[in-house]
């Protein structure tokens, strides 16, 4: 098999990155830039997949349903996920470069997090098909008789999976993952900025003997590229998005035509509360993490930060020193702790909103800019950690998600206006509280209109755990049975005694 990521003829830097149909790598008719955000160099060329080579991705993984994967019982399937995560930790080296390269993030980072992540995302699906049950219901009869209810999981059969580029791999393994454990084939689109690490994949699973159009990868766009040309495939019978919100919409109109299944996690606008007998070391700490993570680029990031009016100065500016405390450089310095954005259009979104900021009336703690290296990463798309303060909670600055290394700090007075600023959004991802009162800590926790609430803590994961939004935020849950639940459909079978 020839290798996922090649280096061209006659140019030795730049890479091809192929589309991968039916356990081979393909070319399809036109190609793009793969652009390294750190210093706007080109690294590779990718191949874009125009509507037949979506189709024939398609058709190779119902092929491969009706194939010895379609015959394979849980236990086989969840040996080869096992297998899946063996053969990423054996190229662990391999895929934290490209990701890195791909989405300029800290090696640090993509080392302790995207990739072992990956791993743990076939293993946590692979140990939980072989235990999830399905309810059964002995019924009885008006005739004195009984019957037995009882379900089990049918494959949904092809899976079309089209994820982002800021937390790559995780969050295409954390849907590859359990649609593989309930024995669907899959075709994925990554997204255009980082395609490297969906299409070595395709190597893992070749090595784990996962058969030929199990795992198809088509690269391009969104609309009227290789994103929509799956979305609308009549063959794909179940479409599962990570994404913006707006993209969310699209796919949905794109979909109700063909009626299948989705399974939506997109955008948020998240609050954290901190009250004044927060833990403030571990509140410091954790709301910059929260904030600053990944140069702000998780859907799980804070950009409003609510804080109890007796401490609010002092920790505005503990917060300050700590944002301007962050190591920012090359991803690949062990030390770096800041990033680029992903793209210098994703770069020009976040100042637009730096510049709105100002005419809101924001007033700037930090930041606000594009730092100065006097080196080549002046050429990287880079920003400055930002804390503004004074917006008001109209402002659409506190209302519209940002994505970037940025947050508004507000005080509040009493736990009931914390309550309710935090659910002043149409969004609805997450939510984070910091007190060492830990019944505040359950009330204001259980009155979050989120789907996934910390509480002295923040992105600390169980993969067991339902995961997703409401509102804007997102459509379903996946983690654990939730994910079971999505990828597969339940046939009840009724049997009379
Ligand atoms: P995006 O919506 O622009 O793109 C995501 C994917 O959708 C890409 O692969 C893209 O090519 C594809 N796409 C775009 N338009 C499409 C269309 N019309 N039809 C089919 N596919 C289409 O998102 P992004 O900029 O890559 O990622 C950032 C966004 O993702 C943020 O809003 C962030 O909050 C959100 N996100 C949410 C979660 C979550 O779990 N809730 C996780 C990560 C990111
Ligand atoms: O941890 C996860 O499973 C997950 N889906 C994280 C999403 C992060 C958003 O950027």
């Amino acid at each position: 098999m020839p290798e996922a990521v090649r280096i061209r003829r006659g140019s030795p830097q730049l890479k091809s990155i192929l589309n991968y149909i039916d356990g081979k790598f393909v070319c399809g008719p036109r190609e793009f830039a793969d652009v390294n955000p750190a210093d706007g160099c080109v690294i590779a060329q990718v191949s874009e997949a125009d509507e037949g080579l979506v189709d024939q991705a398609v058709g190779a993984a119902r092929k491969a349903l009706r194939g010895e994967w379609g015959r394979w019982g849980i236990r086989e399937r969840a040996a080869r996920l096992h297998k899946i995560a063996e053969a990423i930790e054996k190229r662990f080296d391999c895929f934290v470069s490209a990701e890195v390269a791909d989405t300029g993030k800290p090696v640090a980072l993509a080392s302790r997090l995207d990739v072992p992540r990956a791993a743990a995302n076939f293993r946590a699906f692979a140990d939980l098909i072989k235990t999830a049950g399905l309810e059964s219901f002995q019924t009885e009869t008006p005739d004195g008789r009984n019957a037995l209810n009882y379900a089990v999981r049918k494959p949904l059969g092809v899976v079309g999976i089209i994820t982002p580029w800021n937390l790559p791999l995780l969050l295409l393994t954390w849907k590859v993952a359990p649609a593989l454990a309930c024995g669907n084939a899959v075709v994925v689109k990554p997204s255009e900025e980082t395609p490297a690490t969906a299409t070595m994949l395709a190597e893992a699973m070749s090595d784990a003997g996962i058969p030929d159009g199990v795992y198809n990868v088509v690269h391009g766009f969104g609309a009227n590229s290789a994103g929509e040309f799956l979305a609308r495939h009549p063959e794909v019978n179940a479409v599962t998005f990570t994404g913006e919100s707006q993209t969310g919409a699209a796919i949905m109109k794109t979909v109700a035509a063909s009626v299948k299944p989705v399974s939506f996690e997109l955008g948020g606008k998240n609050a954290a509360i901190v009250f004044a007998d927060c833990d403030f070391e571990e509140a410091v700490n954790g709301i910059s993490e929260s904030v600053f993570l990944n140069t702000g680029q998780v859907c799980l990031c804070a950009e409003r930060v609510y804080v109890e009016r007796a401490m609010f100065e002092r920790f505005v500016e503990a917060l300050k020193r700590k944002a301007e405390s962050l190591r920012i450089g090359f991803p690949l310095e062990k030390t770096t702790e800041l990033g680029p954005l992903i793209s210098a259009q994703h770069r020009e979104k976040v100042l637009s909103y730096y510049r709105l900021a100002r005419e809101e009336g924001a007033v700037v703690v930090t930041g606000g800019g594009v730092p100065q290296f006097g080196n080549e990463l002046d050429h990287g798309f880079y920003i400055q950690p930002t804390i503004y303060t004074g917006l008001p909670e109209s402002a659409r600055c506190v209302k519209e998600e940002i994505f970037g290394p940025v947050c508004h700090v507000a005080a509040f007075d009493t736990e009931e206006e914390a309550i309710r600023l935090a659910n002043d959004t149409k969004y609805g991802l997450a939510a984070s509280i910091w007190t060492t009162n830990l019944k505040r800590g359950h009330r204001v926790a259980q009155q979050m209109n989120v789907g996934i609430t910390w509480v002295n803590c923040w992105f600390l994961r169980d993969l067991r755990t339902p995961f997703g939004g409401v509102g804007l935020s997102g459509i379903g849950r996946e983690g654990g049975v939730h994910s079971l639940n999505f990828y597969s459909e339940p046939n009840n079978i009724c049997v009379r005694l």
